[in-house]
C-alpha cells in the first residue's frame, strides 16, 4: 500500500451523515471510511454495459467484454470468433482480431461512420518540436470548444463549391482523426452540410469494401457526428479479408447465445470466442451503480433513474460536499478528457481551498440553481444535429434509461468562465455553511 491509496476497493456505498456533514464510504471487503469531501471520479465511459441477450452463462466457449478487457491479451489464434458492436471500441478491435482469428463474425445492429486514424511512427524532429511547443499547446487546447488543438474551419460547408468541399474533406481523411468534422463550422448544425460529408464518407466506403453489398450494409444512414465519430486504423478494409463477414443484426436480430455460438434469427453463428464490444452506461452508470446517499437518505440512484440533473457536472443538490470530475453537465466526452478533467479537478480543489480558508464545513447546490444549469444544458444539447440520433450522449444505449442530452455542448471556453465567474463570486448557486 502506498501512503493514502488504498488499491483494490471497490466503493459500494457512499451515505452522507446529517450530523457531522462527513461522507461514510463503505468498500467490497468491508472497510468503512470516513471524510468530510468526497470526490468521485469515476468516469463517463467505465460502466461496461452488457446487453440483455439470453444465454450468456450456456455459452461453452470465452466471452470478452471490451471495456473489460485481458490485461495480458487474448490470442484469437486458430478460434472463430464473433464481435458484438461496432462502436468504436468494436471497428478498433475488428480488425486486430481478423488479423489472427480463423474466422470472424461481425454482428452489426446499426454502421457506424469512422474515418482513419492515419496512425504512423513519430519522427524525432517532429517529437522535439510538439515537445517544445507543449505549454503553447496546452493553452491553445483550452481555447477550442473541445478542448482539442487543430484545425476548426469556420465556413460554411454550402457556401463553397462541390469541388472545394470534396478537397477539404479529402484533406482532413488523409489527415486523419476526429477533427474531419472540423472540415466546416455548420456540419454538427446545419442538415445540408452533414449530408455532404455523409455522401464523402460513403464514397469512401464503397470505394475501399470491394462487395457493394457489404459496402452499402456498411453506410451509415444517420448523422455523421451524431454518435462519436470512430477513428480506425483499415476498419473497412477489413472486410475485403476472406476469413471476415458481416452479419446484418438489425435485419434479422440476435434470438440468443447458445453453447455453440449465437442463434441470428434462424442462422447459428457457431464461434469459440465472443467480443461484446456494447460499449458503456455512459456518464451516469459508474455513479449510480455505487449506492450514494444524501440528506436525509435520498438515493441519487433512485433520483437519476427518472431524471440524471446536476450543477455544472459538479455538483448535486441534496448531496452536500459530493463532487463529480466531469460528471454529467459538463463538457466532459464531448471534449479532449485531459483538458477537461484538469479543469473539473482545479476548480474542485479551489473550492476545498476557499471553504477551509473560510471556515465552512458543507456546501450544496442550490436546488433552482442546479435546474437553471441543466434546463441549460438540455437546450443547447437539443438544439444541434447530435440530438437527432440515437447516441449514449442520450442514454438511448441503454433500455430504460431516461433520455436526456448527457454532456454539455456549449463547449469548454464558455464553460471554463461560467464556472469561474461563480468561484469569483463566492460561489454563485452553491450554499456554503
Ligand atoms: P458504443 O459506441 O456505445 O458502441 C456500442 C456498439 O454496440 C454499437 O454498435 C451498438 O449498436 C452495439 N450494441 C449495443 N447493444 C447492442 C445489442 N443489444 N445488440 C447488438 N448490438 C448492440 O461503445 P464503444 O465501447 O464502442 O465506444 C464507447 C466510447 O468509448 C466511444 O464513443 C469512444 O468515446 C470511446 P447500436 O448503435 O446501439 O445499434
Amino acid at each position: 500500500m502506498l501512503e493514502g491509496i488504498e488499491f483494490n476497493r471497490k466503493v459500494e456505498a457512499a451515505v452522507f451523515d446529517d450530523r457531522s456533514s462527513a461522507w461514510v464510504l463503505t468498500s467490497s471487503n468491508g472497510d468503512v471510511l470516513t471524510a468530510r469531501f468526497c470526490v468521485m471520479a469515476t468516469g463517463c465511459l467505465s460502466a461496461p454495459n452488457w446487453p440483455p441477450i439470453d444465454g450468456y452463462e450456456d455459452f461453452g466457449g470465452e466471452i470478452l467484454h471490451t471495456a473489460l478487457w485481458p490485461h495480458d491479451g487474448f490470442d484469437f489464434t486458430g478460434k472463430r470468433v464473433a464481435v458484438i458492436g461496432t462502436g468504436s471500441s468494436g471497428i478498433q478491435s475488428i480488425p486486430q482480431i481478423a488479423k489472427q482469428a480463423d474466422h470472424l463474425s461481425v454482428l452489426q445492429r446499426t454502421a457506424n461512420y469512422s474515418v482513419p486514424a492515419q496512425n504512423r511512427p513519430l519522427d524525432d524532429a517532429y517529437v522535439a518540436r510538439a515537445k517544445a511547443d507543449y505549454p503553447a499547446m496546452r493553452a491553445r487546447q483550452k481555447a477550442t470548444a473541445s478542448g482539442i488543438d487543430g484545425r476548426f474551419n469556420t465556413e460554411s460547408a454550402m457556401s463553397v463549391s462541390e469541388r472545394e468541399r470534396n478537397a477539404e474533406f479529402e484533406r482532413r481523411w488523409q489527415e486523419g482523426g476526429i477533427l474531419f468534422t472540423a472540415a466546416f463550422g455548420d456540419l454538427m448544425t446545419d442538415h445540408a452540410a452533414n449530408d455532404a460529408a455523409v455522401a464523402f464518407v460513403h464514397d469512401k466506403i464503397r470505394g475501399t469494401v470491394k462487395n457493394q453489398n457489404v459496402a452499402n450494409a456498411l453506410c451509415p444512414n444517420n448523422i455523421i457526428g451524431g454518435k462519436r465519430l470512430c477513428v480506425d486504423i483499415g476498419y473497412f478494409e477489413t472486410f475485403n479479408r476472406p476469413n471476415v463477414e458481416l452479419v446484418d443484426i438489425r435485419k434479422t436480430p440476435i434470438k440468443h447465445i447458445n453453447s455453440s455460438g449465437i442463434l441470428v434469427g434462424d442462422q447459428q453463428v457457431g464461434v469459440d470466442v465472443i467480443v461484446v464490444a456494447t460499449g458503456f452506461d455512459a456518464m451516469t452508470g459508474a455513479l449510480m451503480r455505487i449506492d450514494i446517499r444524501g440528506k436525509n437518505g435520498a438515493s441519487l440512484r433512485e433520483l437519476w433513474s427518472t431524471a440524471p440533473s446536476s450543477y455544472l457536472g459538479i455538483a448535486m443538490s441534496g448531496f452536500p460536499n459530493l463532487f463529480t470530475v466531469t460528471g454529467p453537465g459538463s463538457p466532459s466526452v464531448l471534449t479532449n478528457m485531459i483538458p477537461s478533467i484538469e479543469h473539473g479537478v482545479e476548480w474542485i480543489a479551489d473550492c476545498i481551498e476557499h471553504m477551509r480558508t473560510h471556515n465552512h464545513t458543507e456546501i450544496e447546490a442550490d436546488q433552482d440553481a442546479q435546474h437553471a444549469w441543466w434546463n441549460h444544458v438540455q437546450e443547447v444539447g437539443m438544439s444541434g444535429l447530435k440530438s437527432k440520433t440515437d447516441s449514449w450522449y442520450l442514454g438511448a444505449n441503454i433500455q430504460g434509461k431516461p433520455r436526456v442530452f448527457l454532456p454539455y455542448n456549449g463547449g469548454l471556453p464558455a464553460y471554463r468562465e461560467k464556472c469561474e465567474s461563480i468561484a469569483a463570486i463566492g460561489y454563485a448557486g452553491f450554499f456554503l455553511r
